[in-house]
């Protein structure tokens, strides 16, 4: 597992990288963008970024499986596979907006064993391995379970979930107190849990690609997963909610708001 986790950190970076590059010729060269739905973009890059990742991890392990954004599903019975968002913030990145990162996870027997969130904009690796804490960079992240004296949970939004969801989810943190920001990542949002930028992340639905690595990030740093952790077993969207503990009660009735 030692060996994927150092891997999975060197091609998140490589990956990172090669978005960088497609951003900075974006303006000179242009960037191929497809709309895959209303709000929901893939660009040569996405696809590109994922490709590398891909190849790179199967050419190591074979035996891996592969469950990407934007590439057919390879899942072997009994083997562990990648989880892999190549550009998560994909409409964040085609407006040079600083909040998009590059997110993988490995999972096996419905287990998260490693996850690596790449911010490449601040050049920040958050990683996991289960088991050996998590970090950002090389530093050791630890969520103390203190209640924050002005909590901020992150949202997320997309036309898979009705509008009414995230308002309603916006109308309960007001209740309870507790502010909250909307950046358009989810796997920034979670990682971000763990540096303290932020207390919790909560979309009404989401794919697994987007935040299995968040997932096991919060864990290892001390965190809750409220809901999605079935996600490694199942591989099907969900409501989100993950955060430090002092929070789980609103994180909780969140979930509550998704789920009625
Ligand atoms: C995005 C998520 C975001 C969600 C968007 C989209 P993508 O991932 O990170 O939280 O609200 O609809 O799914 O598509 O940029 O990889």
């Amino acid at each position: 597992m030692l060996d994927r986790y150092q891997q999975a950190k060197h091609i998140a970076r490589e990956a990172g990288a090669l978005a960088l590059e497609y951003k900075r010729n974006a303006k000179s060269q242009g960037l191929k963008i497809q709309a895959k739905g209303v709000q929901d973009f893939v660009t040569e890059a996405d696809q590109q970024v994922e490709l590398l990742i891909r190849s790179f991890l199967q050419n190591k392990y074979p035996n891996d499986g592969f469950f990407g954004e934007e590439s057919d599903a390879d899942l072997r019975p009994g083997q562990g596979f990648w989880v892999v968002d190549p550009i998560d913030g994909t409409s964040n990145y085609m407006r040079h907006v600083d909040q998009w990162g590059v997110s993988i996870a490995y999972v096996k027997d419905g287990e998260i064993l490693i996850g690596v969130i790449y911010d490449p904009d601040r050049d920040i690796l958050y990683h996991a391995c289960k088991g050996k804490g998590a970090y950002s960079n090389e530093q050791r992240q630890r969520l103390d379970d203190k209640l924050p004296q002005d909590p901020i949970i992150v949202l997320g939004q997309s036309r898979r979930a009705p509008l009414a969801l995230y308002l309603d989810a916006i109308s309960e943190l007001h209740r309870q107190g507790v502010e909250h920001r909307r950046y358009g990542s989810a796997a920034l949002g979670l990682a971000q849990v763990i540096s303290g930028q932020c207390d919790g992340y909560f979309e009404a639905e989401l794919n697994p690609w987007d935040c299995m690595a968040g997932f096991l990030l919060i864990e290892e740093a001390g965190g809750v997963v409220v809901s999605g952790g079935q996600m490694a077993t199942s591989l099907t969207n969900m409501p989100v909610a993950a955060g430090i503990k002092s929070q789980h009660h609103v994180l909780q009735a969140l979930v509550d708001i998704a789920n009625q």
